[in-house]
């Protein structure tokens, strides 16, 4: 028996992008293992990825297409062949076309991050055919937007770092869930001595094991970090020298920042005079004496309506204190804007040909699919193409969502590995590979190294890869273009712009054989500014923001959902509501895995003591949550994890593995953020009462 070992990239949506080890023998997969020598995964996966050949091997995959046979929702299908299944979507679609190609509409998120299976191939198909576009908004685009106005694009502090910072503020963020490998870092930073603040309204793991937990009231975090540039600017911990040179609107910020005294900002946050100016002066004063002063700065705070907001706020703190000097100050929220991707080739927006299709947001899909035609919206929409996407458990507003997809007069396709909660609705279901069977190359949003991910082995079933499907659907509705005839090393090879200095080194051959390549990057990006803002400045002021109708200085705004914006819907529905990821899911994916989903038990609902005794309900109860929008239940853990007023629903379930079918996002809204047009999961009341609810046994093995 021979093995051989295939350098592989993690595809989930996580910030870490591992490299892999994939041990192969005799044509199977057998072993998945961090890559030792890439410097970020260091030999290290987490618990998931590490199961990722029973995932790839599991009894539930998709192997062939399917038909739906049953009612939508129930599940029932009968096996098809390929020409059967791309016959029926190619004469669905092309009636569609005739009449409007933007009836049609692909609705797809980061089930694969791969820059070939995600979005290559399968743009350029609806780009062609003038299908709607799809506003990609579920995850990041409200703190990408308001990080953008501030300090120009998602790039920031480099992870390998961080462990040498003297101060880690993780705002929003539970690494030990969702960035393992930062929290590696953030550990040996703390080992060498340096201080480690959480900022959640949750106490995660990770606040679990920080020197300090600020547990603000969710929605806060714009207001609390105005209350720490009171301080610094109150108490003089600045860098006048780098805010004279490098920053834009200090005297603007300066005015606003000095309203939101200490007081008004602890009752805004829900917390104490004395850790607002605590945390201030931590900053401040260890920026001050020249050493690193770090900020990783996550995606939990932007899931609220001044979601932006927040995110802008406190990417204006590192210019402040002149924290960007240190290779390890400054802030990182995502790298993702430091790769010089070239979407164009991969996209090829050109293929529109001057048609500017509508555009439907992928958070309101609930929405949408009940809206009729009108000059407005445009035509109703009457086909979904679903592939790298969940969106029957991820999208907020469930019962909409569902209802939508229930239309009887809509046709829904389906790309899948599992029948997952959306599967349920396809009228086609089709079987796609997972990374270990297709090829693909990768940026990160968490580290600065170019990834390579080769096939490991052959596809399992009939499965095929994304790109795959949108050539074969490319070719039965006669789209002659060449592009459509390229392969997927052919696209890997276009992922990145070498025309960039970052990226010169880029050879996709190469990169195939090594794994994986650092871009040419400065190790202190703004040391001595250099954003790439319209005025190469950290923009306390922005132009831009005023010119979209938005506050050009930092501001406050409060939750839709809070006590001070509604106190008649607080008065109902007293509970804040938030639901984080599982540490061992990731968003809906790996529920269907079933030793994963043994250590997650069941859907669970943390509960302040307070909160739980004044409805009755005790530890392991069940408990129903609801607000207008809808109900779930879940067990209830009553623990002070979850600050009074909190309650916290791990996620993301897939609702047919929950004891009543639903979950998390029956009870979230389909509002928008403030910028960048993203989801408020966290932005959500709700009432919680005890029910008689019964379970279903969460570690029996389910049949798909
Ligand atoms: N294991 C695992 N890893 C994942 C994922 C997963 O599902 N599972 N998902 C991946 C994806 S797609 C993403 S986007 C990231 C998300 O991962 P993170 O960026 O870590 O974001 P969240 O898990 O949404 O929230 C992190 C923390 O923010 C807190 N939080 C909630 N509301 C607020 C608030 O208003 N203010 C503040 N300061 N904190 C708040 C929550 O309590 C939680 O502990 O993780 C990625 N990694
Ligand atoms: N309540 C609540 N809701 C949330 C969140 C939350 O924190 N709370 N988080 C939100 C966030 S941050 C995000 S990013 C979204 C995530 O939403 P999604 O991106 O929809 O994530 P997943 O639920 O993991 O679904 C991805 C699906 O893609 C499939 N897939 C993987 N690889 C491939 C492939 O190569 N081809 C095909 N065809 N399919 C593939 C997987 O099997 C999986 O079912 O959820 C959002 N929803
Ligand atoms: S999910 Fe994240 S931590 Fe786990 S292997 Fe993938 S990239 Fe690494
Ligand atoms: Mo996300």
């Amino acid at each position: 028996m021979t093995a051989t070992q295939v350098r592989a990239t993690c595809p989930h949506d996580c910030p870490d992008t591992c490299a892999l080890l994939v041990t192969v023998e005799n044509g199977v997969a057998t072993e998945v293992k961090g890559d030792p020598e890439h410097p970020t995964t260091a030999g290290v996966l987490c618990t998931k990825v590490a199961r990722y050949v029973d995932r790839t091997y599991h009894a539930d995959r998709l192997l062939y297409p399917m038909r739906r046979v049953g009612r939508k929702g129930e599940g029932k299908f009968e096996r098809i062949s390929w020409d059967e299944a791309l016959d029926t979507i190619a004469t669905r679609l092309k009636g569609i076309a005739a009449r409007d190609p933007q009836a049609i509409l692909p609705y797809s998120y980061a089930g694969t991050m791969g820059l070939v299976q995600g979005d290559s191939m399968s743009l350029r198909f609806f780009n062609h055919l003038g299908a709607s576009l799809l506003d990609r908004t579920i995850c990041a685009t409200a703190g990408a937007t308001g990080y953008k106005y501030t300090i120009g694009g998602s790039m920031g502090t480099d992870i390998e770092e961080f462990q040498n910072a003297k101060l880690i503020l993780i705002w929003g963020g539970n690494p030990i869930a969702s960035n393992l490998h930062f929290w590696m870092r953030a550990q040996e930073a703390k080992r060498r001595g340096a201080t480690l603040v959480a900022i959640d309204p949750y106490r995660s793991l990770t606040a679990e094991k920080c020197h300090q937990h600020i547990a603000l009231l969710p929605g806060t975090d714009a207001a609390l970090a105005l209350g720490m540039m009171h301080v610094l600017i109150q108490e003089d911990l600045l860098d006048h020298d780098y805010i004279g040179k490098y920053t834009l609107g200090f005297e603007d910020l300066k005015a606003r920042a000095l309203e939101w005294t200490p007081e008004r900002t602890a009752a805004t946050c829900g917390i104490t005079v004395e850790e607002v100016v605590a945390l201030a002066r931590l900053y401040g004063q260890t920026a001050k004496r020249g050493e690193a002063a770090a900020i990783r700065m996550n995606y939990g705070l932007q899931r609220v309506r001044g979601g932006g907001m927040s995110v802008r706020n406190i990417a204006c703190l590192p210019a402040l204190v002149g924290a960007w000097r240190h290779p390890a100050g400054g802030v990182q929220l995502s790298t993702s804007g430091t790769f010089p991707t070239d979407r164009a080739a991969l996209q090829r927006p050109d293929l529109l040909k001057g048609r500017s299709p509508r555009t439907i947001n992928m958070t309101t899909i609930g929405d949408d699919l009940l809206k009729e035609a009108s000059p407005e919206f445009g035509p109703k929409i009457e086909a979904v193409i679903v592939y790298n996407a969940n969106p029957l458990a991820i999208a907020p507003d469930s019962s909409q969502v569902q209802r939508g997809f229930e239309r009887e007069d809509l046709f829904t396709v389906v790309l899948e590995h599992f029948r997952t909660d959306s599967a349920d609705y396809a009228d086609i279901l089709l079987p796609a590979t997972t990374q270990l069977e297709h090829v693909d190359a990768h940026l990160a949003y968490g580290h600065l190294y170019m990834m390579a991910n080769n096939a490991a082995v052959a596809p399992v079933g009939e499965a095929k890869p994304n790109t795959e499907f949108f050539r074969l659907l490319a070719a039965r509705m006669g789209f002659d273009d060449p592009c459509f005839s390229e392969s997927d090393d052919q696209l890997a090879a276009q992922a990145f712009n070498k025309q960039d200095a970052r990226a010169v080194h880029f050879d996709w051959e190469s990169l195939k054989r090594k794994g994986w390549q650092k871009l040419n990057m400065p190790a202190a990006p703004f040391a001595e500014g250099g954003f790439p803002t319209p005025s190469g400045k950290c923009e306390f002021y922005s132009s831009t923001m005023a010119r979209d109708g938005l506050d050009p200085v930092p501001s406050y705004t409060a939750p839709y959902e809070s006590a001070a914006s509604n106190p008649e819907l607080a008065a109902r529905y007293p509970l804040a509501m938030i639901s984080p990821p599982a540490r061992n899911f990731l968003n809906s994916t790996f529920v269907n895995v079933q030793s994963l989903r043994a250590t997650e038990g069941e859907p669970h609902l943390d509960i302040h003591p307070n909160d739980a005794a004044a409805r009755g309900i005790a530890h392991g109860d069940m408990a129903r949550i609801f607000n207008d929008r809808g109900s779930f239940v879940a067990r209830a853990r009553v623990t002070d994890k979850a600050r009074p007023g909190l309650v916290v629903g791990l996620s993301i379930w897939w609702k047919k593995l929950s004891s009543d079918g639903k979950n998390a996002n029956e009870v979230t809204s389909q509002r928008l953020t403030d910028m960048g047009r993203a989801p408020t999961f966290y932005d959500t009341l709700v009432q919680v009462e005890k029910t008689a609810h019964a379970t279903r046994d969460s570690t029996r093995d389910e049949t798909l």
